[in-house]
């Protein structure tokens, strides 16, 4: 009983109802279909390989002539269709989750960042800026649109599994949502020079009381 129980709170540690982060998830799911499927097919071939090594041995003067197969045309349609199925089907679910993970949600909160060497800039829709700390409210996404001073950045969040890059003259974007307050880490994915490695951001993400709080002081 008690192993049934860690067992199932692990299941729920792996897969919380509410996850850390968007668009986390869609990556997640993603990969678990996809490790499924390989898997799966692992199976079918690895299996019947090991099976027929066993069957088919070579014993002296037992099948020394191999039998001549003629007729095969429905085993071919059948590995020629399934193969397509599944291979249709992770091309159009694929496109389903990374269409979902590109796209900002519409209430997104959106920020500017500018990457620069070596340290980041964030600027909130009523001017206020922030140097290497990027303020966002808990529970809600936020749309970064990102540019570069200098040479190309990337801004990565690892716990929400998102990355863009931050090219000077083009803006791209990247959304995230957090839903837990805390602290977490923004890094620069591209290397950029001498300090790239320190170049970091700090993410607070605050209640949305704090954030407006926060939002509404100068400077
Ligand atoms: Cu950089």
């Amino acid at each position: 009983m008690m192993q049934m129980i860690s067992v199932a709170e692990a299941a729920s540690a792996v897969a919380p109802a509410i996850p850390l982060a968007y668009p986390a998830p869609y990556w997640d799911q993603m990969f678990s279909i996809w490790l499924s499927v390989a898997v799966g097919i692992y199976l079918v071939v690895a299996v019947p390989i090991f099976y027929f090594l066993y069957r088919y041995r070579y014993r002296p003067a037992t099948n020394e002539q191999g039998a001549v197969e003629k007729s095969g045309h429905g085993i071919e349609v059948l590995w020629t269709v399934i193969p397509l199925i599944i291979v249709i089907y992770l091309a159009v679910q694929s496109v389903a989750f990374y269409t979902e993970q590109r796209t900002p949600p519409a209430n997104s909160l959106p920020v500017k960042a500018e990457g620069m060497m070596w340290s980041w800039q964030f600027e909130y829709p009523n001017g206020k800026r922030s140097l290497a700390e990027l303020y966002v409210p808990v529970g809600k996404p936020v749309k970064l649109l990102l540019t570069s001073k200098d040479v190309i950045h990337a801004f990565h969040i690892p716990e929400a599994k998102v990355m863009e890059d931050a090219v000077p003259g083009r803006v791209t974007e990247m959304w995230f949502q957090f839903n837990e307050t805390g602290e977490y880490r923004g890094y620069c994915r591209e290397y950029c020079g001498t300090a790239h490695a320190y170049m970091l951001a700090t993410i607070k993400v605050l209640t949305a009381e704090e954030f407006d709080e926060w939002l509404s002081q100068s400077g």
